[in-house]
């Protein structure tokens, strides 16, 4: 134990008034500043059991509020010190009152994330179940949250453990032959290179998947065009349910990008609402059809709008020519409300999904947003199962990870000294390791840990 001299306390719970907050103590000291200020009628025996009493400032005697306490004796505890926490009435200045006679009691205010780096270097968490609290209490949709959720209950940690396992067995091997060549038979270097394939094949498949976790907190870019006035900013607006962007009559009416954050079947969408694309007629529409390009570029899906009411024009057909090879497309039809004057076999272009919708009267949307996240699951491999890395920093350490096996590969098949592609070796360990947190520096825990809140 690193800290068994300090006794840290914070208040875990959200700030501002609530009906109950949590201010939690943990350290060697966290039994005798609870007993010091915590007054029970009844009080309950043994580790975790709550107690009904009062916190009374230890100076003045004065009541401070009346709380449940309950005492975790270490090591069975989320810190694995001594523990205690006291569920007290959410007042600002309880709490601060509280919090007040507990540090004067002898705790020290807990630095950022404290209570999860003491867990962790007290083995109760690996580094990825510690990030996996914050991506949770961060999550801002389910698949976000279900993702955080597999790696905080150990599945992540127990995969990557696993091929820090075998990593660790090559090299025992290798040195072993290498420091005994008399006693040891010479590593099989077939044997070491079925396993370091497959094991490239898994940091590659944990690589591909993760592209999810990136997406999902950057959310699925989509953008929507069409010539003017097909009803772009009612689509989007009709998404959002808010009134985002502004619709006229008038064709040419939204000039720049409009970005909006939504989730739509637990998946973030980031949609663009962009120029309607024309020939230009002035400044404005020029750099506005720019933006629209540019998008274009830039986004995971394209909807293509078109005003079903209305014969297709050249606009629109400029349109089409825009987003041919363009794969990940949703050809919409608005306007469903009215007379129709064209369906979908009359719009060339190879569209994976088709909808009809009147942004009007809502008729369609679910079908759009069904259909959106249709052609998101496809794209991203939005599986339940697959246990995805949840950071750029988990990313870049399996990067490492695989560059280092797939040289020790090379290396073996270029027929190089064992002891040589033994270091390629080492270094995919240390990816590994440093990815769990096995083996990590003080500084890079520090940068982790500050990112977290006070109180976590
Ligand atoms: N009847 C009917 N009218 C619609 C529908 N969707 C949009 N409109 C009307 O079409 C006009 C243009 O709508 P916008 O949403 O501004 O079209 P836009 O594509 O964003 O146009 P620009 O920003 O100019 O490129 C407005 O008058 C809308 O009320 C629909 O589904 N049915
Ligand atoms: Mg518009």
């Amino acid at each position: 134990m690193l800290y068994e001299e300090d006794t840290i306390a914070a208040v875990s719970s959200g700030q501002g008034d609530s009906a109950i907050a949590v201010v939690r103590i943990s350290g060697g000291r966290s039994r005798s500043i609870l007993s010091s200020i915590f007054d029970s009628t009844k009080p309950k025996k043994g580790s975790g059991a709550l107690s009904l009493g009062w916190i009374i400032d230890p100076n003045t005697k004065e009541k401070i509020d009346q709380v449940m306490a309950v005492f975790f004796s270490s090591p069975a505890t989320f810190t694995g010190e001594d523990l205690a926490e006291i569920y007290c009435h959410g007042g600002r200045l309880i709490v601060q009152n509280i919090l007040r006679v507990i540090l004067e009691s002898g705790a020290r205010p807990a630095e950022k994330g404290e209570f999860s780096k003491r867990a962790f270097l007290n083995g109760k968490i690996d580094l990825i179940q510690a990030e996996a609290i914050v991506e949770a209490i961060r999550a801002k949709t389910n698949y976000g949250l279900k993702s955080a959720m597999h790696r905080l209950d150990g599945k992540l940690s127990k995969e990557i453990l696993g091929i820090s396992k075998e990593l660790e067995d090559i090299l025992v091997e290798i040195e072993a032959s290498t420091d005994f060549p008399d006693d040891v038979e010479t590593p099989n270097s077939d044997r070491i290179l079925a396993t370091l394939s497959r094991l490239f094949f898994d940091a590659e498949k944990f690589l591909k998947n993760s592209v999810s976790g990136k997406i999902l907190n950057d959310g699925i870019k989509v953008s929507i065009i069409g010539k003017p006035n097909v009803g772009k900013s009612s689509i989007v607006n009709a998404i959002l349910k808010e009134e985002r962007s502004i619709v006229t009559d008038i064709p040419g009416t939204t000039t720049d990008t409009i970005e909006s954050a939504v989730n739509i079947n637990g998946m973030p969408f980031l949609l663009n609402d962009t120029a309607g694309m024309r020939v230009p007629k002035n400044t404005i529409e020029i750099e506005g059809i720019k933006r629209t390009e540019k998008k274009l570029g830039d986004s995971d899906i394209i909807l293509v709008v078109f005003d079903s009411s209305e014969p297709l024009s050249s606009d629109d057909k400029k349109v089409l020519g825009k987003v041919a090879n363009i794969e990940k497309k949703i050809l919409v039809l608005n306007k469903s409300d009215k007379p129709q004057a064209i369906g979908r076999k009359d719009i060339d272009g190879n569209f994976p999904y088709i909808t009809k919708v009147s942004a009007l009267t809502g008729e369609g949307i679910k079908e759009l947003e069904d259909a959106m996240s249709s052609v998101a699951k496809e794209a991203f491999n939005f599986s339940q199962e697959v246990h995805m890395l949840g950071n750029s920093r988990q990313y870049a350490n399996m990067g490492k990870a695989k560059d280092s096996i797939g040289a020790a590969i090379s290396g073996i098949n270029g027929k190089y000294p064992i002891d040589v592609v033994s270091i390629d070796i080492k270094e995919a360990l240390s990816a590994i390791s440093e990815l769990s947190g096995a083996i990590v520096s003080e500084k890079i825990l520090s940068k982790i840990f500050e990112s977290f809140c006070i109180g976590k």
